[in-house]
């Protein structure tokens, strides 16, 4: 017999209070030693690498699109390239804490991501692993150019693979990691993690939502990330995605046995703005909902608006719009009661 939930009209119109519990911001506490001990010198020194390699790609890809050219080098390139300049220990810091078998799905800006979770994959997979997947992708295609390239071991191929695959992509060649068809926005590589990005803003948040149901009823490993942007939280299919992951039916009418809610963490890179906008005092309300709903036992400060330039009225006076202001040149000139108002048909 399916589970039934019964609506009891007596409890869930019962007055009371929703109380939403507060949020840490910014909790992280620094210590090097912890750190140290738990990814071990050469674990933070590969981090380092992961975002200085990170660092230098997309600068050249920064110098071609700004001087067409790098190191001497001359290149048109006419596809777009969104970089990703000073987020690279974001992403470098969470491929660290995943394993090949966690996915994650981004957005425009991915360089960055693609290249830190493939680099952290292809420290953790086992040599043999490492090895099948370079050799069978596109039939060796894209391994034979990065074995052109120096290097000395497996490690430093495996380098080669992914910066060469990544590269090529972006610059819509077939040895590509999506055979040059994606480009910048749309490279991505599925056998270490890093699965297909999209210039949707907050699309990634219901993809990712459903690779994780997909993990979840099939039981396979891994957790799945949707790294997308702070302005995404202006788009309603990321509210939705949040909904479907934290639906009440996966406590209460799912079996214990199927693991409960999808694996699932919406991840925002939050760098404050959204193209144009400032996200942060412009085109979110977030700071505003926060002034106006204090904390229980706190009154509105009567001088907020000191702190919040942005929630500021506009002075009234100075608004005029354009009906107002004929409406006053026609009056002026005792030709506004005519115009206005057509006289009634007896
Ligand atoms: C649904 C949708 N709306 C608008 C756009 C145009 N657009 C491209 S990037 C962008 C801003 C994205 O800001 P954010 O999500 O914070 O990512 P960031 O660029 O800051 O990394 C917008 C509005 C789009 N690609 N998709
Ligand atoms: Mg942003």
């Amino acid at each position: 017999m399916p589970k039934s939930i019964t609506v009891n009209p007596a409890d869930v119109r019962k007055k009371g209070t929703l109380e939403i519990p507060s949020i840490p911001l910014n909790s992280y506490v620094r210590n090097f030693a912890k750190e140290s001990k738990l990814y071990g010198g050469n674990g933070l020194k590969a981090m380092l690498r992961d975002m200085i390699a990170i660092r230098e790609f997309e600068t050249m890809l920064n110098s071609i699109k700004i001087k067409g050219s790098w190191n001497g080098v001359e290149y048109n390139h006419r596809g777009p390239a969104h970089l990703s300049i000073g987020q690279e220990a974001a992403v470098v810091g969470q491929a660290a804490a995943l394993d090949p078998d966690d996915f994650i799905f981004g957005s425009h800006r991915s360089h960055g991501e693609i290249l830190a979770k493939c680099f952290s994959a292809a420290r953790k997979l086992e040599p043999e692993a490492l090895q099948k997947i370079m050799a069978d992708f596109l039939g060796g295609e894209t391994l034979g150019y990065a074995e052109r390239i120096g290097h000395t071991d497996l490690a430093s191929l495996a380098e080669n693979f992914i910066l060469f695959g990544t590269l090529a992509e972006i610059f819509a060649r077939k040895a590509g990691f999506t055979r040059g068809l994606g480009g910048s926005m749309h490279a991505f590589f599925t056998p270490f993690g890093s699965m297909p990005n999209n210039a949707i803003v907050g699309g990634s948040a219901d993809i990712a939502t459903g690779s994780a149901l997909y993990k979840r009823i099939n039981g396979k490993p891994g957790i799945v990330i949707s790294n997308i942007g702070d302005a995404s939280m202006g788009c309603g299919p990321v509210w939705e995605a949040m909904m479907l992951a934290s639906m009440d039916q996966y406590r209460t009418l799912w079996p214990e046995s199927a693991g409960g809610a999808p694996p699932i963490l919406f991840n925002f890179f939050n760098n404050f703005y959204g193209m144009g906008g400032q996200t942060s005092g412009e085109t979110m309300g977030c700071r505003g909902a926060q002034e106006e709903n204090p904390p229980r036992g706190q009154r509105p400060s009567p001088s907020r608006h000191h702190h919040l330039p942005h929630l500021r009225p506009l002075p009234l006076g100075r608004i005029q719009l354009p009906d107002q202001g004929r409406d006053r040149a026609l009056a002026e000139r005792g030709l506004d009661s005519g115009l206005r108002r057509l006289p009634r048909k007896e």
